[in-house]
C-alpha cells in the first residue's frame, strides 16, 4: 500500500459488498471505474478499496496489507479464534447491515431438540472454531463436520444430526425441515482496523469513520411534521420516538392547533403514525434526513 493512502479491504461480491458500496457512496466516496479490478481508487479521498473474498479480509488487515476492512462479525470471530493477530484487531465501528445470527438447528421433531441433546452427535458447520468453543463452554462433547457451504442439507444426507449456520429470515431452515434451538453469535458488518498498518493514513480513517457514523445515524433518523391539538401535546410527545426537543409552532388562524416538527432518532413505524393519529395528530409527514453531523 502506498504511503499516506488508506487501503480498505472489502468483499468483492455478495451481501457485504452490496452494503459496503452503498455505505461508501452515501459517505461521499467516489470510486474510479475499474472493471474486475482487485483495487479501486477513490477519486476524492486518499483511499483505495481492495476487493477480495470476505473470508480473507481479517488476515489481510491483520497482516497489514490493508489498514482497515469491512467484514461480518461471524467471519471475524471465526478467524480470531484461530489467529492471535486477528484477535488483536480492533472493531472501530459497527455498521448495522448484513445482520444475521449463527444458530444451532436440527430436524423438526428429530432427536435433537436442545443443546444437551447434542452430546455424542455430529454437527455440520462452516464455523468450526465458533461451534467448538460454544460446545466447550457448555461442556458438550460432539463431532464437528466442517463444510464449505450448503450446510442445511447435511442432516437430510445423514452427514450430521444438527447444523450450526447463519440465519437471517429463517426461510432456508424452514425449507429444509430444520428448527433453530440456540443462538451462538449475533452478527452484523463491522469496520475493523490495524492501527500499526495505517502508514500515515490515520486521518483518512478518522474521516471515514466520522462519515460512516453520520450515514448510520441519518439512516435511522427521520424528520416528522404534523399538526396536533394544543391540549394533547404531552400525549403526542410521548409517542414521538427519540425526539428530545420538538419544535412547536403556531398554525395561522387556528388557536387550538399547533404544528410540531421533530427529529426522531429511533425508527418510525406505521404503528407510530397510527398512535399519533389516535392522539389527534393530522397531516403527518415523515421525511428522510440525507446528512447529519453532531
Ligand atoms: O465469495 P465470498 O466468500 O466473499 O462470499 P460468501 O458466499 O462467503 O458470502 P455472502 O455474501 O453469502 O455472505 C457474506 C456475509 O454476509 C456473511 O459472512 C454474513 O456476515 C452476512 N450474512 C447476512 C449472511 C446472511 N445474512 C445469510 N443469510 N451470510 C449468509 N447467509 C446465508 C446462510 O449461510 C444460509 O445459507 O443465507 C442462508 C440463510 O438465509 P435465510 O434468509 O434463509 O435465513
Ligand atoms: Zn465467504
Amino acid at each position: 500500500m502506498s504511503a499516506g493512502r488508506l487501503t480498505l479491504a472489502m468483499q468483492k461480491k455478495g451481501r457485504l459488498a452490496e452494503g459496503g458500496f452503498d455505505l461508501l457512496k452515501q459517505s461521499g466516496v467516489k470510486l474510479a471505474y475499474a472493471r474486475d479490478e482487485l483495487m479501486r481508487r477513490a477519486e476524492n479521498l486518499p483511499l483505495d478499496v481492495m476487493l477480495i473474498r470476505d473470508d480473507d479480509i481479517p488476515s489481510f488487515v491483520a497482516s497489514g496489507a490493508c489498514g482497515c476492512g469491512i467484514v461480518g462479525e461471524n467471519v471475524l470471530a471465526e478467524a480470531a479464534s484461530r489467529s492471535a493477530r486477528v484477535a488483536g484487531l480492533e472493531i472501530v465501528q459497527r455498521l448495522g447491515f448484513a445482520r444475521c445470527t449463527l444458530k444451532l438447528a436440527a430436524p423438526v421433531n428429530g432427536p435433537v431438540q436442545n443443546v444437551a441433546d447434542l452430546e455424542g452427535r455430529a454437527i455440520a458447520t462452516s464455523y468450526p472454531a465458533l461451534t467448538a468453543k460454544f460446545l466447550k463452554d457448555r461442556g458438550i462433547s460432539a463431532e464437528i463436520v466442517e463444510m464449505g457451504g450448503s450446510v442445511e442439507v447435511a442432516p437430510r444426507m445423514n452427514i450430521a444430526d444438527a447444523i450450526c449456520d447463519l440465519v437471517s429470515t429463517g426461510a432456508t431452515l424452514e425449507a429444509n425441515g430444520l428448527a433453530a434451538f440456540e443462538t451462538v453469535l449475533e452478527s452484523e458488518a463491522v469496520l475493523i482496523a490495524n492501527p500499526a498498518a495505517l502508514n500515515g493514513a490515520a486521518a483518512t480513517l478518522d474521516l471515514l469513520v466520522e462519515r460512516f457514523r453520520g450515514v448510520i445515524a441519518s439512516r435511522q433518523t427521520k424528520y416528522i411534521l404534523l399538526n396536533a391539538p394544543k391540549d394533547r401535546l404531552d400525549e403526542i410527545r410521548a409517542v414521538l420516538p427519540g425526539a428530545d426537543a420538538p419544535t412547536v409552532a403556531p398554525v395561522v388562524g387556528r388557536d387550538d392547533v399547533v404544528a410540531i416538527h421533530a427529529v426522531c432518532t429511533e425508527e418510525v413505524f406505521w404503528s407510530t403514525l397510527e398512535k399519533l393519529k389516535a392522539a389527534g395528530g393530522r397531516s403527518i409527514l415523515v421525511l428522510p434526513i440525507e446528512k447529519m453531523m453532531a
